[in-house]
Formats: structure tokens, C-alpha cells, sequence
């Protein structure tokens, strides 16, 4: 891997140092194009996600409008099946999981100690990857068709038309037999099909290159049990990904096989299965929903004890609740499936399995208020939004339990019930998580300091708009409205609690306004943020902000738990955490040290290639999509012939390294060292 030196820096001229130099090509546009920097990466993914999540934004809304009123044709059915469908892939697939993937790419190498993740050009190629998948899979819009759905209800005088392109339009989890060409003619599935493998391309590529980052990057004295819990949530959600992204792989590469060469693995008239689809799609999917949650359950466990300044309650116990939740997580994928047929035994079997999940959880929430319990909480707008993320999602998963019991999943299953359960642990959990996190690292990112004020509206306003929008769908759902509906008729008398969850729906609407203003105008006019803005206690504060691109000129020891807390503080004859006498010098040593990089330092390179592979598999995508049209086994070629001639590119660029040999930094600490740097332990 293609490194570069930057020598020491020199500063006075007593003191021996060198001059900080960029390599030109990390500036501008091109730098952001060929960078292999885990923090520019983890800022791009940030930027790609949020818009992802305004564009599914305006799809809800879309929805929530046509279903405002009865009877209502402000969406035909065709462009309402596509809006719920894209809904819910982007708002999974190119939003919540991909601003996870921001905040991993940004904050792990600089929660364990590291100048970066293990192999960075990989970490690249996943990012190109994803993006260009996400722009494959929206070009739908532009370039999809789709036909009249055999057999569908449609009213009289109503006609199959999309103002809304021919987007993907089975549900996001294309149950067969309705997603196979038999009731989905045209290429709208085959997009949704295609495109969630090349996402999965991306993901499968950077859970690898955490897993080998958190084992083999870690900071001398950073033991297993001294990183930070995202950190550890980090690493429980790359080792879900590993497992559950190849059945969704294989699964799509049979509708695929189905769609395109006539195959009939999900076609009963073949002698195919279509519950098999089901059990493929939520054999991925169920652990999917703790891909989504985990990473905001590890941002809040850093949020709470920061504003609670109190050390989290029952470290190991939140640890290990959220590996237990990871792999309990793979064995209650038919709770999904009550209604589709499977046998009595299989039901009360998963429904107990599910109810086990309850257990681990319950064990977070517990330690959560444990750490908030006797605190000196200050209400930031970090904080908000972690309490936020507890409460919801304490009523989204208790509502989940109401669904393990197979009788009553029977009445709620495939109603606005559902709806609102999953959106109160979707959104009141993972995105509020996200928001905490957003917020708790803007200084860092930014160096500057957003607006209290305009957050706290933010938090009210989405705190008020989500309860109106998903709270009263789970009483629309006990009246039996259906979901994937696109009309319901006045008869139904579903008016009132339908008009308060579109009015909830443009609350969130505006909450997001207020966030993105709020970024914009603290992002150029906010104060600075200065050093250790929170009194924050894990070791990525102990930099200056922000961040220098080589993270720490000197790479740290770790001595305990909180190394940055330990440094700071200490205990009185009371136990009682006190600052210790030399703090400020302590604070003002870190900061300088942190600016002033005494010893050479190795960096990643930038690299044209990463880009170049994930351009070149967006035209294999298309190039799949075309194969039965004729035309597209070109479009595999060209976009084959791009994809392998960078990766042969990538394996002859120039090594400049000197050290080591692996992909970046040779001076990671190795395992003996991470072990056993107990160089003083101090309990504060
Ligand atoms: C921004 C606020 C949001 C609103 C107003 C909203 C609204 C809705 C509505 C009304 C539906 C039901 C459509 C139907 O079945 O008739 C829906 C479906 C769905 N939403 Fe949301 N949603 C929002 C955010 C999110 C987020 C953040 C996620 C995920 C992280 C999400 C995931 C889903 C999923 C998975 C479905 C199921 C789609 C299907 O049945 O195929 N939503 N949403
Ligand atoms: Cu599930």
C-alpha cells in the first residue's frame, strides 16, 4: 500500500521538529474522490446518508398525504407501491446503515488508538461501492418499467400509471411470488434485486476490515474490555453482517436466476417454494433489525455517561447484552412468518425464542437508567436525544413482544399495528441514536460548537412529530387497517387518527429543517468548540479538534477503562470523582502534543482505484438488469474490464512503505504490548 511520510514538525527553532506537509492530491475534489482517509470516508458516507434519508423523507410524506383523507387519488396504486417499497429500502438500505457505517468509519480507529483502519483502500472500494450502488438502485426512478400487477384490485375508471418512474415496487422484503416477472413484468425488481446485492457487496467488504481493525489495531494497553462500548458494538454488528449478508445474497441471486434465465427456485408452478423466499429473506432480515439498532445503542452508551458524568452502569453487562442480542438474533426469523402456513410447534418455538430477545435488551435499558440514576445530568441536546432513543424504543420493543405471541400476531400482523411498532424501534430507536450521535461529535468534526437552542427545538419537535406519526398507527392497526394499502374508504372510520399521523409526519419534516440549518450555520458560524468540549471520557476526546488528518501525533498507552476520565480525574477519601490538582496542564499537554507531531508518520496514500472498482461494478449491475433485454451482457463486460483493470492497477501501485508490509500502519502495537501496558490502573 502506497503510504505517505510526514516528517516531524518543526516548530521553534529550540525545539527539534519538522514541517507538516500534504501530498497535493488530498485537497479539493479529487482529494475527497481518492482518498483513503477513515475519517474523510466516514464523512462522506455521513453526507450520502442524509440525503438518503431526506429523499425517504419525502416518500413518507408522499404516502401519509394519500392516505391524509379517504378515497384519496393523490397517489395511483402503482406510484404508492413504489413510494412504501423505496421508503423503506432507502430508509434501511442507503440511510440508517450507512450513517452507521459513517460513525464507524470516523470514530473507531480513533477509539482504539490507531491512525486508521486496517486495510484503507478497502475501506475506500466499500464506500465507492455503496455509492454507486445507491445511485444504480435510485436510477429506477429514471429508468425502470414495470407493468400492471395481474390480478391487483384497482377502482373503476383508475388506471396502472406512475408519475413516480417505475421504482421497485414488491415491498421491501419482495415476497415471491410477487416480486418474480409472472406478477412483476418489467425491470423495477429487477433494480431492487440487483441493487441490495451490490449494497451488500459494500457492507460484507468494510465488516471485514473492522473486524481485522478492532483485533489488530488497538492501542498498547487497549485490552478487549477497555474499548469503549461503540466500539464493541462495532464489532458485534460487522460479525452480523458477515453471517446474515450471504443468505440475503444467495436469496437475491435466486430471483435473480428466476427473473432473468427462467429458473424456478421460488415458483410453485415450477415446483419451486415460495416461502422459502421468506425464510432466505428473514434469515438476513430479522438480524438485519439489530444492524440497524445496535450501532445507536453503542453511540448512546457513550452519550449517557458523558452527560450523566458518571461511568456506564454495568460496563460488560451492556457488552455482552448486545452480543447476546446479536446471536439470539439469527434464531427467531419466523416470528416474521405466523401467517404464511408454517406449523403450530414452529410458531410457539419462535415466539419463546423471540421472547428471549427481551432479556439481553431488558438489560440495557436497565444499565442505561442505572447510569443516568443519581447522575448530575446536563440536558444537552446529545442527551436528549439518548433519553429519547431509551424511551421509544422501550414502547417499540414492548410492542414487539405483543407480536411474539403467535394469537395475537395473527390480528396484527400486516397492519398499521406492525407499522407503528417498527417505526417507534427504527426511528424513536436508530435514528434518535443516530442524532445523539450526530450531535455528541459535531465538535469534533467540525471544531466548532452547534446551536443549543436550534437542537433542542430539533429534539421537540422530532420527539412531538414521531410520537403523533407512529403512536396512533398502532390503534389504526387494532381498527384493522391494512398496510400496503393505497386507498381506505370513509366507511372504515379511520379519518381522525389518520389526519393526526399525516400532520405528525410534516412535524418530523420540519424537526429535519431545523437540523439542517442548524448544521449549516454552526458548521461556518458556530463557536469554536476548543479542547474537550464535554468533559468526555474515552480517548478520541483526547484530541485536539478537530481531528489533525494524521489523528495522534503520538499513538497513546491505555491504562484503563475511560482512559481519558483517568487522566483527568481521580477519587477523594469518598470515592467521589475529583479532578486532579495538575488537570489544566494535563488538558493544555494534550492538546499541544496532539497539534505537534514529533516522529514521522505514515499515512495511507490516496488512490484513484477504489473509485474506479465501485464505477465499474454499477455497470455490471445495469449490465444484469439488461441480460434477458439482450444488450446487457455488454454493459457486465465494459463494467468487468473497469472493475479488474483497477484492481490489477491497485496490486501494482507503487509501495513506498518501509514498514512492515501491511495495508498502512506498521506501528500499531502488537498483541503482547496490547496486553499487558497496566502501567498504573486508577479507579476514579
Ligand atoms: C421520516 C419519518 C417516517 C415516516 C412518516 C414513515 C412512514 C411510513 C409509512 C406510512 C409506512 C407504511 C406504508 C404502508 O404500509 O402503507 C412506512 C413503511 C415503512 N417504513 Fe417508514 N416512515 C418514516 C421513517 C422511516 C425510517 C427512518 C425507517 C427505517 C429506518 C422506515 C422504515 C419503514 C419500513 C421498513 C416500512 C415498510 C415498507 C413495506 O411495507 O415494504 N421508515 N413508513
Ligand atoms: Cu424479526
Amino acid at each position: 500500500m502506497a503510504t505517505t511520510a510526514i516528517p516531524p514538525q518543526e516548530e521553534t527553532p529550540s525545539a527539534p521538529t519538522t514541517i507538516f506537509r500534504r501530498p497535493a492530491s488530498t485537497e479539493g475534489f479529487w482529494g475527497w474522490v481518492t482518498t483513503t482517509d477513515h475519517k474523510k470516508i466516514g464523512i462522506m458516507y455521513g453526507y450520502s446518508a442524509f440525503f438518503f434519508f431526506l429523499l425517504g423523507g419525502i416518500e413518507a410524506l408522499l404516502i401519509r398525504v394519500q392516505l391524509a383523507v379517504p378515497d384519496n387519488t393523490f397517489l395511483s396504486a402503482a406510484e404508492y407501491n413504489a413510494a412504501f417499497t423505496m421508503h423503506a429500502t432507502i430508509m434501511v438500505f442507503l440511510f440508517v446503515m450507512p450513517m452507521a457505517a459513517a460513525f464507524f468509519n470516523y470514530l473507531l480507529p480513533l477509539m482504539i488508538g490507531a491512525r486508521d483502519v486496517a486495510f484503507p483502500r478497502m475501506n475506500a472500494v466499500s464506500y465507492w461501492i455503496f455509492l454507486f450502488g445507491a445511485i444504480f438502485a435510485s436510477s429506477s426512478f429514471l429508468f425502470g418499467t414495470s407493468g400492471a400487477p395481474v390480478g391487483g384490485y384497482l377502482p373503476d375508471g383508475a388506471e396502472w400509471a406512475s408519475r413516480l418512474g417505475s421504482m421497485p415496487n414488491g415491498g421491501w422484503f419482495g415476497y415471491a411470488p410477487n416480486s418474480l416477472e409472472a406478477f412483476s413484468t418489467g425491470t423495477a425488481m429487477d433494480y431492487w434485486a440487483v441493487g441490495l446485492q451490490v449494497i451488500g457487496i459494500a457492507s460484507l467488504i468494510s465488516s471485514i476490515n473492522f473486524i481485522v481493525t478492532i483485533l489488530n489495531l488497538r492501542a498498547k494497553g487497549m485490552k478487549l474490555l477497555r474499548m469503549p462500548v461503540f466500539v464493541w458494538m462495532t464489532f458485534v454488528v460487522a460479525f452480523l453482517l458477515l453471517f446474515s449478508l450471504p443468505i440475503i445474497a444467495v436469496a437475491l441471486f435466486m430471483v435473480t436466476f428466476d427473473r432473468q434465465f427462467g429458473t424456478v427456485f421460488f415458483d410453485a408452478t415450477g415446483g419451486g417454494d415460495p416461502v422459502l423466499w421468506q425464510h432466505l429473506f428473514w434469515l438476513f432480515g430479522h438480524p438485519e433489525v439489530y444492524i440497524l439498532v445496535l450501532p445507536s445503542m453503542g453511540l448512546v452508551s457513550e452519550v449517557l455517561p458523558t452527560f450523566s458524568r458518571k461511568p456506564l452502569f454495568g460496563y460488560a453487562a451492556v457488552v455482552f447484552a448486545g452480543a447476546a442480542i446479536a446471536f439470539l438474533g439469527f434464531g427467531v426469523w419466523a416470528h416474521h412468518m405466523y401467517a404464511s402456513g408454517i406449523s403450530t410447534v414452529a410458531q410457539a418455538a419462535f415466539g419463546l425464542a423471540t421472547m428471549t430477545i427481551a432479556v439481553p435488551t431488558g438489560i440495557k435499558i436497565f444499565n442505561w437508567m442505572g447510569t443516568m440514576w443519581g447522575g448530575k445530568i446536563r440536558f444537552k441536546t446529545p442527551m436528549l436525544f439518548a433519553i429519547g432513543f431509551v424511551s421509544l424504543f422501550v414502547i417499540g420493543g414492548l410492542s414487539g413482544v405483543t407480536h411474539s405471541i403467535v394469537p395475537s400476531n395473527w390480528q396484527q400482523t400486516d397492519t398499521y399495528y406492525i407499522v407503528g411498532h417498527f417505526h417507534y424501534v427504527l426511528f424513536g430507536g436508530a435514528v434518535f441514536g443516530l442524532f445523539a450521535g450526530l450531535y455528541y461529535y459535531f465538535p469534533m468534526l467540525t471544531g466548532k460548537m452547534y446551536n443549543e437552542r436550534l437542537g433542542k427545538l430539533h429534539f421537540w419537535l422530532m420527539f412531538l412529530g414521531m410520537n403523533l406519526t407512529f403512536g396512533p398507527m398502532h390503534w389504526l392497526g387494532l381498527q384493522g387497517m391494512p398496510r400496503r394499502t393505497w386507498v381506505w374508504f370513509e366507511e372504515q372510520g379511520l379519518a381522525f387518527w389518520n389526519a393526526v399521523v399525516t400532520v405528525g409526519a410534516f412535524v418530523i419534516a420540519a424537526s429535519a429543517l431545523v437540523f439542517m440549518i442548524n448544521w449549516m450555520l454552526s458548521k461556518r458560524r458556530g463557536v469554536d468548540a476548543g479542547f474537550d468540549p464535554w468533559d468526555a471520557r474515552t480517548l478520541e476526546w483526547m484530541l485536539p479538534l478537530p481531528v489533525p488528518e494524521y489523528n495522534y501525533a503520538k499513538l497513546p498507552t491505555v491504562t484503563a477503562l475511560d482512559e481519558f476520565w483517568h487522566r483527568k480525574y481521580t477519587e477523594d477519601e469518598d470515592g467521589r470523582a475529583v479532578r486532579r490538582d495538575d488537570y489544566d496542564e494535563i488538558v493544555a499537554q494534550l492538546e499541544h502534543e496532539g497539534r505537534n507531531p514529533e516522529e514521522e508518520i505514515e499515512l495511507p496514500s490516496p488512490s484513484y482505484f477504489p473509485f474506479l472498482v465501485g464505477f465499474g461494478i454499477m455497470f455490471v449491475a445495469y449490465g444484469v438488469v439488461y441480460l434477458s433485454a439482450g444488450f446487457g451482457i455488454w454493459l457486465m463486460l465494459l463494467g468487468a474490464v473497469i472493475a479488474l483493470g483497477s484492481f490489477v492497477g491497485w496490486s501494482v501501485e507503487p509501495l513506498e512503505e518501509h514498514h512492515g508490509g501491511h495495508d498502512g500502519h506498521a506501528e500499531a502495537a502488537d498483541h503482547e504490548e496490547i496486553e499487558d501496558a497496566d502501567a498504573e490502573e486508577v479507579e476514579a
